[in-house]
């Protein structure tokens, strides 16, 4: 296992549309574990592949509270199959904006198809953070970014200051 580099706004990776998976092959069992392993360390709750530089459809998960024993999940091609009319509105944070929180309104409940890491099908039906966090990490396989729901104004503010950042790092 390996920690990887969390790639940062204005990096034009993140608007990559990720690929399907097409096989559970040993390279996505060990950019699996390279995921868990940077998400736990971030800290972060979720990751996408696309925050690591891989244009892979691959999601990695814990919503476990800190008293509470690990539950980590993986996320690979998943499909929105349904969301709720209702919607809910959460204060976000990505691990590619790092300190930047906003809140975000997003179908409250979403059923979602996917396949788990030893090649199973399987069906979630979420609501509450689990919601939202697949929302925001599908999101990702799409190069889309939580600040894309946001206010022009806020979302050219926040790029803008990254983008400072980016080149002040470079000189
Ligand atoms: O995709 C990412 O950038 C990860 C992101 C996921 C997310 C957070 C909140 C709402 C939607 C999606 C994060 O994990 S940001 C860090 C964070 O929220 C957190 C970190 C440690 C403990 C609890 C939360
Ligand atoms: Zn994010």
């Amino acid at each position: 296992m390996a920690l990887r580099e969390i790639i940062k706004l204005p990096d034009p990776r993140l608007r990559l549309v990720a690929e399907p998976v097409q096989e559970i092959s040993d390279e996505i069992r060990s950019l699996v574990a390279d995921m868990m392993e940077t998400m736990y360390a971030a800290p972060g709750i979720g990751l996408a592949a696309i925050q690591v530089g891989v244009a892979q459809r691959v999601i990695t998960l814990d919503l476990a509270k800190k008293d509470e024993p690990k539950n980590p999940q993986v996320v690979i091609n998943p499909e929105i199959l349904w969301t709720s009319e209702e919607r809910a509105t959460y204060e976000e944070g990505c691990l590619s904006i790092p300190e930047f929180y906003e809140e975000v309104e997003r179908p409250a409940q979403v059923r979602v198809s996917y396949t788990d890491l030893d090649g199973n099908a399987r069906d979630v039906e979420a609501n509450g953070l689990l919601a939202t966090c697949l929302q925001h990490e599908i999101d990702h396989l799409n190069g889309v970014l939580f600040i894309d729901h946001l206010s022009k104004l806020k979302r050219d503010r926040i790029i803008k200051k990254f983008t400072k950042a980016a080149k002040r790092a470079e000189e």
